[in-house]
């Protein structure tokens, strides 16, 4: 059982509307899909609301008090995020859409400025979509290679297979993931970086599935960029982060072009503006970034490392549950490992089995959760992943090994 002090530091499903509402079946709702999207806690809303009954306007433009107040709110989201990331410097973070376009703005403006044939971009085999195909976009103009890091039996980096690779191959940047949405796995990034750095790589690290779960610093790490977004960590979604060494973000081009990012325009050409601004092209996602800065607070508030023991101490609860269901098959068995849980159940098709677990109340996700390289190293087309976060109980899983017997019963019959 999960111990009681755990469960009393964190019953927080009061905190989000959402989660205290019945399922059409009439089950509660059980949310186990928080790696695809977290839920709001009331201050985030309350804080979006606010923006768009108050103090809705355009931000650094206006000298009226609508837009100044917008611009306060949006610029303090930015000094929030500097400080639960420990960056240098708000001029290190670059607002954006999410994880997905944090990556596309690395590949194709330092990517585009420094990679050529002959170059090789090292990635992982247990990297989402989106830490492959923008490279892979790049590499079809610039000509450069895309090698992938082997992963373990256990669903690890190689550490050593890495180093080899950095070491016999000109390799300009490491890109890889801090935590796997399918294995669970976490990564030794400081390690990683620490080694990219003495063959001379740049290293970029997703955080998508690391920045909500885990105190992630920008100093300890020694990363030169890191994307997460954060419609995974209790805020909105539209919204997300890169971080990136100032000196790096200062000698890149700006990926996007248009309003608020440039210093002076003629006809012949621009002078891009100052950091951030020179990466935050046109009108951003102003509601969003504000409800990212209360969903810092609310994260904070609770403490990053009781959000992190909390969801470890769930997901080992899960794992003892569910090892116990007859013929599932878990994918990734790594010691240190964030809550998701990928696995298959007999030969019950994944989108059988969250259809039968939807019939139940629960939401858990099917499918190659955008890691199609993955899976197929795996040798499965789809698995289905239950996912938690700091408002996942112990009922839930529960009712989520409940259901999983039942189904099995039931394709048995
Ligand atoms: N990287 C990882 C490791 C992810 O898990 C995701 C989203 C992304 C990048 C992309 O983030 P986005 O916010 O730009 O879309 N992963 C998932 C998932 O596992 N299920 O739905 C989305």
């Amino acid at each position: 059982m999960i111990p009681e002090h755990i469960s009393t530091i964190l019953n927080l499903k009061s905190d989000f509307p959402i989660l205290n509402q019945t399922h059409q079946t009439g089950n509660p709702l059980t949310y186990l899909d928080s790696a695809a999207s977290s839920q709001m806690p009331t201050i985030v809303i309350e804080a979006v609301n606010d923006y768009h009954r108050r103090y809705h306007a355009n931000v650094h433009r206006g000298i009226h008090q609508l837009s100044e107040l917008a611009t306060e709110g949006y610029e303090l989201a930015r000094k929030k995020v500097k400080g639960f990331i420990n960056a240098k410097s708000k001029r290190e973070i670059i607002f954006t859409k999410g994880t997905t376009e944090g990556i596309n703005l690395v590949a194709q403006s330092w990517g585009r400025a420094n990679l050529k044939e002959g170059d090789v971009v090292l990635l992982s085999q247990m990297e989402h979509h989106s830490n492959i195909i923008p490279y892979q976009m790049l590499a079809q103009e610039k000509g450069f290679t895309v090698r992938f890091i082997p992963i373990t039996a256990t669903g690890e980096i190689d550490l050593v297979v890495y180093q080899q690779l950095l070491a016999d191959n000109p390799v300009k940047l490491v890109g890889v993931t801090h935590c796997s949405n399918v294995l669970g796995t976490i990564n030794p990034i400081t390690e990683m970086a620490r080694l990219a750095h003495e063959y001379g790589a740049i290293i970029v690290v997703d955080g998508a599935q690391s920045t909500p779960h885990m105190p992630v610093d920008m100093q300890a790490l020694d990363v030169d960029f890191f994307a997460f977004s954060g419609h995974k960590m209790c805020a909105p979604t539209g919204v997300g982060v890169l971080y990136g060494k100032q000196a790096l973000l200062e000698a890149m081009p700006p990926f996007l072009g248009g309003g608020s990012m440039i210093n002076e325009v003629t006809w012949d050409g621009f002078t891009p503006a100052e950091l951030p601004a020179k990466f935050e092209a046109g009108t951003p996602n102003i509601a969003q970034a504000i409800g990212l800065g209360y969903a810092i607070d609310y994260l904070q508030a609770i403490g990053i490392e009781n959000i992190h023991q909390h969801v470890q101490t769930v997901t080992t609860y899960a794992l003892d549950q569910l090892r116990q269901v007859p013929s599932i098959q878990i994918y990734g068995d790594s010691p240190s490992r964030g809550g998701v849980i990928a696995f298959t159940l007999g030969n019950i098709h994944a989108h059988d089995l969250s259809q039968a677990l939807d019939f139940e109340g629960i939401a858990v996700r099917s499918g190659h959760h955008c890691a199609q390289p993955l899976h197929r190293l795996l040798g499965v087309s789809a698995t289905t992943r239950a996912s938690f976060y700091l408002y996942t109980t112990s009922d839930d899983i529960d009712r989520l090994v409940q259901a999983l017997n039942k189904t099995v019963q039931f394709f048995k019959g």
